[in-house]
């Protein structure tokens, strides 16, 4: 079967997350990727490591589907080279410092000159402005982007979120902007620059957020579990952020995990306090409307503890469910790499590696029915040279080896 993208090539300049998680999208797509690394690799293959000498998982899970060579992006050949692959691909995508690939040599303008049908897409920590030769890294980003200031509890210090918002929640815009580009290429014959800074990505994922520090000029945000408001969205720990309230609460038997998220919608509530044995509150004029209910959210949500904290998650989830109840167990790492749902839907996925072994990865989260994605491992440092400079550059064997020994490969 084709792949979306078949005939697509990318060459990946792209290193550590932001990048690669984009391009490695493309690569189940059914795109031709290419990572370009410098002749030390891409510097997450050493970080990280749980196995000595073998690239590490963080390289792994990030760079599926890719074919790997190497160049050398200072020397003169080097830069020969690049001018001959860039006239051979679609896309260019890179996530270096600012200003890195102009001090290569190939700023935008040469690149169009060399490809006028080049998407050339980069990956920044910001946009234009006193930040733009700033670099930048995931929770800087969620720091700048109004994530770390909107989470965590209103009496602890900024948060960050384990969801990799920053790195590769942009990745994933980037991906928007790398396919806008690829269709507005069929009408015009030409390529374009993408740009996505790392700030903005969060702040689009952070939309909410503004929505509320406007609304704050016309009072309190009742939705939320803090008492007092100044002029600034304060943390409001686990509140739904949506126009139904929800909260975390406890279940038996009450580890670091043993928690359901519960969204209470109006017409949850009855079947709700039939569940938690206080049917009386159904109808009560204090309970019975989410109006009288928003101003004690957290006794609610503790009336619902009181039940929950004498089941565990699954039944509770269960039970929920019956009534369809909005809800969520809270999984670890663990139960969610054991879960088997998951790995029927192919999103927690086994790769075999050559050197690591077999190892378990997250798969596509986007399903095509005309392109399903076959998650296979990363390619070793270097490993497909032959394949790129030897047969399709046409550099002979000797050649080839001059460039090795040189430190251009
Ligand atoms: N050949 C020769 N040199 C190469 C090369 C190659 N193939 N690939 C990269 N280099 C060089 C670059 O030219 C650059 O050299 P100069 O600074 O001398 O011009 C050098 O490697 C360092 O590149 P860098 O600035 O990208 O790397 P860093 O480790 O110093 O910074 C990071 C890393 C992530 C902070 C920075 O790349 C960055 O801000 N990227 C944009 C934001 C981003 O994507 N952050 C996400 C990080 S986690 O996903």
């Amino acid at each position: 079967m084709r792949k979306a993208l078949e005939g697509v090539r990318v060459l990946d300049m792209t290193h550590v997350q932001s990048g690669p998680s984009a391009t490695q999208i493309l690569a189940w797509m059914g795109a031709d990727v290419v990572k370009l690394e410098a002749i030390t690799g891409d510097i997450t293959r050493k970080q990280l490591r749980d196995v000595p000498d073998v690239d590490s998982l963080y390289f792994t899970m990030l760079n599926s589907n890719k074919r790997s060579i190497t160049l050398n992006m200072k020397s003169d050949k080097g830069k020969e080279l690049f001018v001959d692959l860039v006239k051979k691909f679609d896309i260019l995508a890179e996530n270096f410092g600012p200003g890195a690939v102009d001090r290569m040599g190939f700023p935008w303008e040469k690149l169009q000159e060399i490809n006028p049908k080049l998407i050339y897409a980069s990956i920044k920590g910001f946009g234009d402005g006193p930040y733009k030769f700033y670099k930048a890294y995931e929770v800087v980003a969620q720091a700048m982007g109004g994530s770390m200031s909107t989470t965590g509890f209103e009496d602890g210090p900024p948060l960050a979120t384990g969801a990799q918002i920053g790195d590769s929640g942009t990745g994933m815009h980037a991906v928007a902007g790398i396919l806008a580009a690829l269709y507005q290429r069929e009408h015009t014959g030409q390529g374009q620059r993408v740009t996505v800074a790392m700030q903005h990505a969060v702040l689009n994922l952070c939309r909410v957020k503004l929505r509320d520090q406007q609304r704050l000029a016309h009072g309190a945000l009742n939705e939320y579990p803090n008492k007092e408001f100044g002029d600034e969205v304060p943390r409001s720990a686990n509140a739904s952020g949506g126009g139904q309230p929800g909260w975390a609460i406890k279940c038996a038997p009450g580890g670091p995990n043993d928690y359901i998220y519960v969204i209470v919608q109006p017409v949850g509530w009855a079947p709700i306090t039939q569940l938690i044995g206080r049917p009386e509150l159904a109808n009560d004029p204090d309970w019975a409307t989410p109006e009288v209910r928003l101003s004690k959210l957290d006794k609610m949500f503790q009336l619902i503890e009181d039940w929950s904290a004498d089941h565990d998650k699954w039944e509770v989830l269960a039970k929920l469910n019956e009534h369809n109840i909005p809800c969520g167990p809270i999984l670890s790492t663990k139960e969610i790499i054991e879960d088997e749902s998951l790995a029927e839907n192919e999103i927690v996925v086994k790769v075999d590696h050559p050197e690591r072994g077999e190892f378990t990865t997250v798969g596509m989260p986007i399903k095509l029915s005309d392109s399903p994605a076959e998650v296979k491992r990363s390619p070793l440092l270097g490993e497909h040279n032959q394949e790129i400079y030897g047969n399709e550059l046409g550099l002979s064997e000797s050649d080839m080896a001059d460039l090795k020994a040189s430190g251009v490969i």
